[in-house]
């Protein structure tokens, strides 16, 4: 069995080659010197780090360097540990409540990886008796892929016809899981930012009919990004954050990305708690975020 450190440092190499490389091209050249910070702080940037995370990584650094001679691994491995200060309050457990059903809400833009989380996580917790909400009623291709990782999981999918009114489905749903003394129920959504006023106003009403069928609810709003959407992803947590209110995030897709340093940039200007990361398409592809072990893996160490 292989490790999720292994597994993550893989699924991150893209990110890590580049900036890894990068660094490497810089400190071989010359000594530390102000146009050498320069250029590190414009690799951080290169590899969607973000201007702000960026010159407090490059700031600190600088200071704890304070004329020594560094090698290039020990280097890294203060950069290292720079990001993962940044990451470190965003690693959360997620967690839920005794008093049952937890209601977890998924939203993001289409593609961003809800309804593969969904299933993943379903995964996860399949100690709890859980059910899905297909509430993505706008293609009939997203019922049914919310159907094939209910039958993966053995859990029932709620689903209504294609093109019904979501919310409607959600109220339904949310009485069903709670007759069946459901423990968890994920709530799919559509994702279309094409018409950001039509998914805001589609989604408040899903969050006001929700709160309506169970009063604690929703209990989670997670919102999915896809990390190979580099800064626009902090755009999505504004949008998101507006129509459902985000209460945590799942960074999706850091496999096989470059960018897989603007999770940094998320920590950096959203706190918001990163509790999973998706590393691939499979339903075991989906690691419980540790700020420790992503700002290693990202610098390649
Ligand atoms: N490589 C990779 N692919 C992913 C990951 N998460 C989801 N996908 C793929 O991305 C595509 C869109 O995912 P989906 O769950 O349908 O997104 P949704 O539109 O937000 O529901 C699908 O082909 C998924 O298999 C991930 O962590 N890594
Ligand atoms: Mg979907």
């Amino acid at each position: 069995m292989v490790s999720w450190l292994s597994r993550l440092t893989a699924g991150l190499k893209k990110s890590s080659d580049k900036l890894g490389g990068n660094i490497a091209d810089i400190f071989t050249k010359r000594r530390i010197d102000a146009a050498t910070l320069d250029e590190l702080e414009e690799a951080l940037i290169a590899s969607d780090v973000g201007y702000a995370a960026a010159a407090e990584i490059i700031g600190n650094f600088a200071s704890q360097r304070a004329n020594k001679d560094v090698s290039l691994p020990e280097i890294k491995q203060m950069l290292a540990e720079n990001i993962a200060a940044i990451l470190k309050p965003c690693e959360k457990k997620l967690e839920f409540k005794a008093a049952a059903p937890n209601v977890v809400l998924m939203i993001g833009v289409n593609g961003a990886g809800k309804t593969t989380a969904i299933g993943k996580l379903a995964h996860k917790f399949k100690d709890k008796k859980i059910s899905l909400i297909a509430g993505d009623t706008f293609r009939a291709a997203a019922v049914e892929q919310l159907k094939i990782w209910g039958e993966r999981n053995q859990i029932p999918v709620f689903s209504g016809a294609s093109g019904c009114d979501a919310a409607g489905l959600c109220f339904d749903g949310l009485k069903k899981a709670t007759d069946r003394q459901d423990d968890i129920v994920f709530i799919d959504t559509a994702g279309r930012l094409q018409n950001k006023a039509n998914l805001t106003e589609e989604l408040k009403k899903i969050v006001r009919v929700v709160q309506k069928a169970i009063p604690s609810a929703p209990h989670h709003v997670l919102l999915c990004l896809d990390a190979a959407t580099g800064q626009n992803a902090l755009d999505q947590v504004n949008v998101f954050k507006e129509a459902a209110g985000v209460s945590g995030l799942i960074v999706n897709k850091l496999d096989g990305t470059a960018k897989g340093g603007v999770l940094v940039s998320i920590a950096h200007e959203t706190k918001l708690p990163v509790y999973y990361i998706g590393i691939g398409e499979k339903i075991d592809d989906l690691a419980e975020f540790k700020a420790d072990d992503f700002a290693t893996s990202l610098l390649g160490l």
